[in-house]
């Protein structure tokens, strides 16, 4: 009769489900997990903070669809975990969140007076698709797997499982446990929608004189690029692709049209259907009228594997639920079936050349910029030239977020990692580690601003610790400038603006001190040798550039980004 420990049951519940690796600091109420894990081949990976370990496993996520763990100690590490859950939710990241708690005798009910001790279940029933609490080690083996069906079922989120140290620390005849195969307990194969359904939307997009392709992060969370690609050639229409999705489909494809231009938006106004598939149509997509056709005569198709997010942000003409990927499949066969031949490309011909002009516009001020510091936007460019087209770039911050969406392009899916959800500051540099560990034969950079990059900086010494050569790039212009802007809309006057300036941080010599590789910029002439020397460098680098801080207070996008905050003004 073989004793295994409840830690090591649960390190051997996990295996099954494929897991590579936990991501959590040590804590004694949970050690035997941490000991158990050699034996069974998963990594243990030591974050700074568990929001940012939280932050890591959405890269790992993000990156490459593996199903992240993070642990977290009684009480106070519980406590620093919520933030980074709450984030993974509104990002539709299938966390699986594992809390050691206090012994069995002094919780559920927690006894006033108790250390470390709190009914954790309550904390993150709010903040989580599903809970639970383990109070027999003989259920463990079946609630892991409800946390993982309940992990992928429809939009993915996070879930948490709650488990006392008596429990991890109990034995259990192990001859007596039979752990099921993942298949054995979930669905593994996409859900695709009815022939019906399909023969519907194969008939609208047949008769369409002038369609529009959208692809969300569903259509990344599928891995259906390739499909959706097929799809947009064979009817040579133009599609477009939500923030959050920019890697959704390579960049210079012909029938792109960039989201947030001109062009995009006479595509979504002028379309007579549109097939949405894998996103929510939320605020950063713009269910503002301006920005659609009649909602009377627009024939809005919404795709979506959650029916949840079906018509609820703007009115559509049918809803379906179903996998991007699979969807895509299907209606791509029938179309082929019905002889649909790729149409001229005039509608498509029109949006480009309105995309192009905008681009141009935008691109004037950047051109035309003489300052002695560095344009935001050319940092951007710069980095991009330097990692390649391929490289996973990750964007943190205000404003700099903004500009490193709009002027870093994608040819991968999978390799654009931002905050275009939840807009969580500080989640860039963990993201960057978690994508690194994640596609290791990738090279993973981040563009934060500078205070964004103050919140999980010390995850530099995790990079290093864990070898994961990542590079930072810091927009240094010493400000929250998305913030300063929006004040001086109110106050008019920069010496009058609340907590909005930053110190002339040195992110470079702190970096250092860690012990990673630095340079610091202040010349646009040095910027890309010294980034190139970043890159070159084995060690986790840091970048500290001087960016100039006029340019970046007015981004790219602010228009939609004000409609965003205050509701479109063609409807108050
Ligand atoms: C965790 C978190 N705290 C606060 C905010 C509110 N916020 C949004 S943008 C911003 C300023 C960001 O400054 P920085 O990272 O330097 O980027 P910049 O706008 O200067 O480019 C702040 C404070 C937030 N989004 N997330
Ligand atoms: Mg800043």
């Amino acid at each position: 009769m073989a004793k295994i420990t409840g830690g090591e049951l649960l390190v051997k519940c996990l295996q099954k489900e494929g897991v590579k690796r936990i991501i959590g600091i040590t804590d004694a109420s949970y050690q035997p997990v941490m000991f158990s894990c050699g034996k069974y081949n998963i990594r243990w990976i030591a974050p700074r903070h568990e929001a940012a370990g939280a932050h890591m496993a959405e890269g790992i996520y993000k990156s490459s669809g593996e199903i992240p763990v993070v642990m977290a100690g009684a009480g106070p590490g519980m406590a620093n975990l919520v933030s980074g859950i709450i984030c993974a939710r509104s990002e539709g990241v299938p966390i699986i969140a594992i809390t050691g708690a206090r012994r069995k005798e002094v919780i559920y009910p927690a006894k006033t007076g108790v250390y470390q001790g709190m009914d954790q279940l309550e904390i993150f029933r709010p903040i989580t698709k599903w809970n639970a609490v383990v109070h027999d080690l003989e259920r463990l083996p079946e609630i892991i797997q409800m946390a993982f069906r309940e992990a992928v079922a429809g939009r993915p989120g996070p879930v948490h499982v709650d488990i006392s140290d008596t429990i991890l620390y109990e034995e259990i005849d192990d001859s007596k446990i039979t752990l099921l195969e993942p298949h054995q307990y979930r669905a593994v194969n996409p859900p695709v929608p009815s022939e019906m359904d399909l023969d519907d939307i194969a008939k609208l997009i047949s008769r369409s004189k002038n369609p529009l392709l959208i692809a969300g992060t569903g259509v990344l969370n599928s891995e259906g690029t390739q499909v959706f690609i097929e799809l947009i050639e064979l009817l040579n229409c133009p599609a477009t692709t939500t923030m959050a999705a920019r890697s959704a489909l390579p960049n210079d494809h012909p029938n792109l049209i960039f989201g947030y231009s001109n062009g995009a938006f006479a595509a979504r106004r002028e379309a007579d259907v549109v097939l949405a598939f894998g996103t929510c149509l939320g605020e950063l997509d713009l269910p503002f009228a301006k920005y659609w056709g009649d909602i009377n005569t627009q024939k809005i198709i919404q795709v979506d594997i959650d029916p949840r997010n079906i018509g609820a942000n703007w009115p559509i003409f049918k809803g379906v639920v179903g996998d991007a990927k699979a969807t895509l499949k299907a209606l791509l066969n029938r179309l082929k079936t019905m002889g649909v031949e790729p149409s001229e490309g005039v509608h498509l011909k029109h949006y480009k050349e309105m995309e192009q002009e905008w681009f141009k516009t935008e691109r004037q001020p950047i051109d035309e910029y003489v300052g002695e510091k560095i344009h935001p936007a050319r940092s951007v460019e710069i980095a991009r030239e330097v990692f390649g087209p391929d490289a996973i770039n990750v964007g943190d911050g205000g404003n700099t977020s903004l500009y490193n969406g709009f002027f870093t392009t994608f040819t991968k899916p999978r390799t654009s990692l931002g905050i275009f959800e939840f807009g969580h500051l500080g989640t860039g540099i963990p993201y960057a580690v978690g994508a690194k560990l994640a596609n290791p034969n990738q090279d993973v950079y981040c563009i934060t601003g500078d205070g964004a990059a103050g919140f999980n900086f010390m995850e530099l010494a995790t990079a290093l610790r864990e070898k994961a050569k990542i590079t930072v790039i810091v927009h240094a212009e010493e400000s929250w400038c998305m913030e300063e802007i929006i004040q001086l809309t109110v106050v008019d006057n920069p010496a009058k603006t609340i907590a909005t300036t930053q110190l002339p941080i040195r992110w470079d010599k702190i970096a250092e001190a860690i012990g990673c590789y630095s340079e610091y910029v202040e010349r646009l002439d040095e910027l890309q040798a010294a980034i190139t020397r970043a890159k070159e460098s084995e060690l986790p680098a840091v970048v500290c550039v001087k960016t100039d801080k006029q340019s970046n207070l007015i981004p790219p996008g602010a228009e939609q980004f004000e409609e965003v905050y205050s509701g479109s003004l063609d409807e108050q």
